[in-house]
């Protein structure tokens, strides 16, 4: 009897829910593999509180084998922080996309790295408001044409894009982790992740990792220039790397004796 191969999947992952709701070619799901296989090995899938946002994002509420919320649109940090204060055993991971958290919830993730809660965001950034039919959020690019910017985002109209993960490292204190990944890297993106929670696990401050992500169907493009935008687009605007890595700066204080 031949059995059909099946695709690996994080083992915290809930299968029942899969295949998952995302549009074919979305970044979400990649994102949300990622994070997936960093719970897995880290072994905190018992310890897991998993909130995500309203947008696409919402899709992944019953992703994981975890505890999961869904808040209300941009509320997500705020939830989670209560939750992580409530009970600081718990590893506390909000998820969201760029309109969620650099729009209507940015509030909500500049008031809690502020305070440097031991809460972990990822923000999935998608360049719009991908749910609601493409319109321009604060991470459309210049040039970029989405549903209410049809000649193309005009900066000096609407400004530039928001730089999430340079201005959550400016107001961080100390042990604060921040990163921006993409879905054109997942070895990367999830080592971003895993270093990020690891963070909270060791109670060193707020952690925050941006991964650029796709939406073929708001970008209107094929598999081809969906890659062409993820990879030579978006980097024009939007800098992979970490910014801040309190492990780093631990060896260094230790070598400097
Ligand atoms: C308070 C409030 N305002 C507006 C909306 C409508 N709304 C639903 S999803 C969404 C955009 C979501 O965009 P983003 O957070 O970037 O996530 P994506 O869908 O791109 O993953 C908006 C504006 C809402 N649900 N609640
Ligand atoms: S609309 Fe875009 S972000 Fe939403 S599920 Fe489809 S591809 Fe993903």
């Amino acid at each position: 009897m031949s059995v059909t191969p099946q695709p690996a999947m994080p083992k915290c992952w809930r299968v029942e829910s899969k295949p998952h709701k995302f549009c074919p070619g979305c970044g979400h799901g990649l994102v949300l593999k990622c994070l997936g296989e960093a719970i897995d090995e880290l072994g905190i899938q018992d310890r897991v509180v998993f909130g995500c946002d309203i947008g696409c994002s919402l899709l992944s509420w019953d992703f994981f084998n975890c505890d999961s919320v869904q808040t209300h649109h941009g509320r997500t940090t705020p939830v989670m922080t209560g939750i992580k204060r409530a009970n600081p055993d718990l590893i506390c991971i909000a998820y969201m996309g760029d309109g969620g958290g650099y729009a209507i919830g940015v509030g909500g993730i500049v008031n809690a790295a502020a305070r440097n809660e031991k809460v972990t965001v990822i923000l999935a950034n998608n360049t719009l408001y991908a749910m609601t039919g493409g319109q321009m959020s604060p991470t459309t690019m210049p040039g970029q044409k989405v549903e209410t910017a049809p000649y193309g985002r005009d900066p000096e109209a609407t400004g530039m894009p928001t730089q999430g993960p340079e201005m959550i490292a400016a107001i961080t204190g100390a042990g604060a982790y921040v990163a921006r990944g993409t879905m054109a890297n997942l070895r990367q993106l999830k080592s971003y992740i895993k270093k990020a929670l690891q963070n909270q696990i060791e109670g060193n401050g707020f952690s925050f990792v941006e991964a650029l992500s796709a939406c073929p169907t708001n970008w209107r493009t094929n598999a081809e220039k969906t890659w062409e935008f993820i990879e030579k687009e978006m980097p024009k605007y939007y800098k992979v790397g970490e910014l801040k890595n309190p492990f780093e700066a631990k060896k260094e204080a230790q070598q400097n004796g």
